[in-house]
């Protein structure tokens, strides 16, 4: 083979090498959840810093955006309770995985109605437990309403970014050296997220949410989060640590 026949050649296997490593994804597969509520009342309390009354929970057909039958909550605000939050819990934890390549993340749309009853505020969102670190917690909604103006709003976001600007948040105000670059992540709650104050109120009504996106194995993402993510938050930790112990041996140097 010529001198610049090899040379092309070795070029073009680097450059396949380099690209292969860049876009590199984990294998990954389908996962879908879809909720009409048209036989089952999937929403569940899951907390709240205050009392409040339900003064009605379950499916209805006073508003439906598809299908017979939508969701409906109404809700009181009691003594203490400025937020209420009510939950969707999944059926599995999902890997909060971006999809370099494919782009093929973890997607939501769901639609919310409020009703002119309504004088607090309220929002779709996610709850994520995040690891390693003990599967520390997170939630928030992406978007809240105090009013959708008589008509069904869509709640449409990428979970994978929102996921993402959470923990980039919160990670470093949490965890020493700890970054949002170096953990995972699960979404394994669907929230809808009530705001107000004593005697506000929530009549809200959910209908056709749906999740889906490219997802790896928890054996695979927990794999590549301790391999290439977290080390260099240890070395960071471990830097931080040993930077105190000089600091207090200085200053018993000085007792
Ligand atoms: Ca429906």
């Amino acid at each position: 083979m010529a001198k610049n026949s090899m040379n092309i050649l070795v070029s073009v296997l680097l450059l396949l090498t380099i690209t292969g490593v860049a876009g590199a994804d984990l294998p990954t597969t389908l996962y879908s959840y879809t909720q009409g509520f048209e036989s089952t009342d999937p929403v569940a309390f899951w907390t709240s810093n205050g009392s409040y009354t339900i003064n009605f929970k379950g499916l209805t057909n006073e508003q439906i955006y598809s299908g017979l039958q939508s969701f409906k909550l109404d809700v009181t605000f009691g003594t203490g309770a400025t937020y209420v939050y009510f939950m969707i819990l999944l059926p599995q934890r999902i890997p909060a995985y971006r999809n370099t390549a494919s782009q093929n993340d973890l997607h939501f749309t769901g639609h919310v109605f409020l009703g002119t009853e309504t004088t607090c505020r309220a929002g779709l969102g996610f709850n994520y437990a995040i690891f390693p670190l003990d599967f520390w917690t997170g939630c928030s909604p992406t978007t809240y309403y105090c009013t959708t103006k008589g008509e069904w709003e869509t709640v449409d976001e990428n979970v994978v970014d929102w996921w993402k600007g959470s923990v980039d948040r919160f990670m470093p105000l949490n965890f020493t050296g700890v970054t949002g670059d170096n953990v995972g992540g699960y979404i394994n709650r669907i929230g809808l997220f009530l705001f107000g104050s004593s005697g506000q109120r929530a009549v809200v009504y959910l209908d056709g949410i749906n999740l889906t996106g490219y997802i790896p194995s928890q054996a695979d993402y927990e794999g590549d989060t301790t391999t290439n993510k977290w080390p260099s938050a240890v070395e960071r930790i471990n830097a931080k640590i040993a930077d105190w112990q000089t600091q207090l041996q200085t200053i018993d140097a000085f007792q």
